[in-house]
């Protein structure tokens, strides 16, 4: 059985959705490092940096970081199409997995965290960081929108991985109301992956007042 770490409008929501695209089941545990709580206790014991998603596999070993859990799943499902079959795609997809995770995600992690970053900031510094920082963020997802392209999914002919990490990471730090201006079509990409009905049922879950 997986054991799978996350909260509510988390990134966890991510792996949900890739494991509905699996067919695969597991153990979910609520918790976050903002809300102490039973989850939280055990989150640590297995990840001491307490982030999630983090997924505990069936032979105990645990998995962290949204891309290295969604590209395990991948091969070890390829009938899930999360990852293409085709070497040249799946590079481009790997590479787009990354991407998201090294540059948006870790930027979200200095915009929601500006104390871990910079020694005491005053408000005017953390506004200062938080002003820039979404800033950087929306430029960062237009290169992402204008290298990626769909066809008709990041993943190439079925939806896949990237158009999970996609969705789930651009929900944050205004980065869909940036794209819906700047990069409309990358953003009408985004609608249509969260509708389809594998992942629907997660982002109800998850973002329920959208
Ligand atoms: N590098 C991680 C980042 C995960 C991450 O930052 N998760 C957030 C929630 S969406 C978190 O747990 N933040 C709490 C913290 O850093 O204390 C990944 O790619 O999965």
């Amino acid at each position: 059985m997986l054991t799978l770490y996350g909260t509510q409008g988390s990134g966890s929501a991510a792996i949900e959705a890739a494991l509905a695209v699996a067919g695969l089941e597991a153990r979910l545990v609520d918790a976050a490092s903002w809300q102490p709580s039973p989850g939280l206790d055990e989150l640590k014991r297995v990840n001491p940096l307490a982030q999630i998603p983090t997924l505990v596999l069936a032979d105990g070993s645990v998995l962290t970081e949204s891309a290295a859990i969604l590209i395990h799943l991948g091969l070890e499902h390829p009938q899930s199409g999360l990852l293409a079959s085709e070497p040249s795609g799946r590079a481009q997809q790997i590479r787009g997995l990354v991407y998201i995770a090294a540059n948006c995600y870790a930027g979200i992690g200095i915009l929601d965290y500006p104390e871990r970053w910079y020694p005491a900031p005053d408000d005017a510094v953390k506004e200062a960081m938080r002003t820039r920082g979404r800033a950087r963020l929306h430029e960062l997802w237009q290169l992402f929108a204008d290298q990626f392209p769909a066809r008709p999914w990041l993943a190439g002919d079925r939806l896949g991985a990237l158009d999970i990490l996609a969705a789930t990471v651009s929900m944050w730090s205004g980065a869909r109301a940036a794209l819906a201006a700047a990069r409309p079509q990358f953003a009408q990409l985004l609608a249509r992956i969260e509708a389809d009905p594998r992942i629907a049922p997660v982002w109800a879950r998850h973002w329920p007042r959208r």
